[in-house]
């Protein structure tokens, strides 16, 4: 084998299976793995998105992201690989996971249409800023990988009332550490909204009110029942269903 194509080996244990690590208290199917990269790895990351060129990054109101390898545009990507920094070693370790703990089971990955995330979004989040409640909606297949780093914080779930309306209480809180992956998928990624609360500090932190409590690394780090909010930048991992190839690329301007 071509050493140079070996998926890296992390220098810890990843779980055996999905079913392991999965979020009990939530509907099908969020996992959390609190060691999913190491510090190393982590800074490795870091250190790319932040000598990202400038236009690179797309100023929000409070918050900026960079998207990978670029927007989409009418629902669809423009055929281009990621780059080896945000493929190696994420990639190659979401696709290695197997769902459960059978012979031959597959990853997370193995019904989504190009077997493994083809777009990231790097999203950056300064103490106070968060994202609002939202659905992804049906460009991407229905799983998302979350990738924490440099900064802990609470991603909250929420639902619609009857009457459609959001409701404004989270239904649950998943707290997200530096080095961790989140994986949301199925109900969970089509029935219900996530956001990020505006806030400074998570409170209110214990194993009644966090739903991935009994997975985290340090519930010691939690114990006093807060998180004081410190930078947080998030790389969302997501198969685009429809990519348009290099000969098709004036149809990604065409309307659908
Ligand atoms: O940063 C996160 O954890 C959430 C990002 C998010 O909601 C999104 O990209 O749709």
């Amino acid at each position: 084998m071509d050493c140079d194509s070996a998926p890296s080996k992390p220098p810890f244990i990843l779980p055996a299976s999905l079913d392991h690590v999965r979020i009990g208290a939530l509907p099908p199917a969020a996992y959390y793995i609190s060691d999913f990269i190491s510090e190393d790895e982590e800074h490795a990351i870091l250190d790319k998105v932040a000598s990202a060129p400038k236009p690179r990054w797309k100023q929000l109101t409070h918050r900026r992201l960079q998207t990978w390898p670029s927007d989409l545009v009418n629902d669809k990507l423009f055929d281009a690989p990621l780059p080896d920094w945000l493929r190696d070693p994420i990639v190659s370790r979401l696709t290695l996971v197997p769902q459960t703990g059978e012979p031959g089971s597959a990853g997370i990955f193995s019904d989504s249409p190009h077997k493994q995330p083809n777009h990231v979004l790097i999203n950056e989040y300064p103490p106070g800023v968060g994202i609002m409640p939202h659905k992804d909606g049906s460009a991407y297949h229905p799983v998302v990988c979350t990738v924490s780093l440099g900064a802990s914080l609470c991603l909250n779930i929420y639902k619609t009332k009857a009457d459609g309306a959001l409701d404004p209480a989270p239904v649950w809180r998943i707290l997200q550490e530096p080095r961790s992956l989140l994986i949301t998928s199925l109900d969970l990624y089509s029935d219900f909204l996530h956001g990020i609360a505006d806030i400074t500090e998570d409170v209110d932190l214990s194993e009644s009110t966090v739903a991935n409590w009994n997975l985290l690394r340090s519930t010691a780090d939690f114990a006093q029942g807060c998180n004081s909010r410190s930078t947080r930048t998030s790389l969302t991992y997501r198969d685009v269903m429809k990519v348009s190839k290099l000969g098709n690329k004036f149809s990604l301007f065409q309307k659908k």
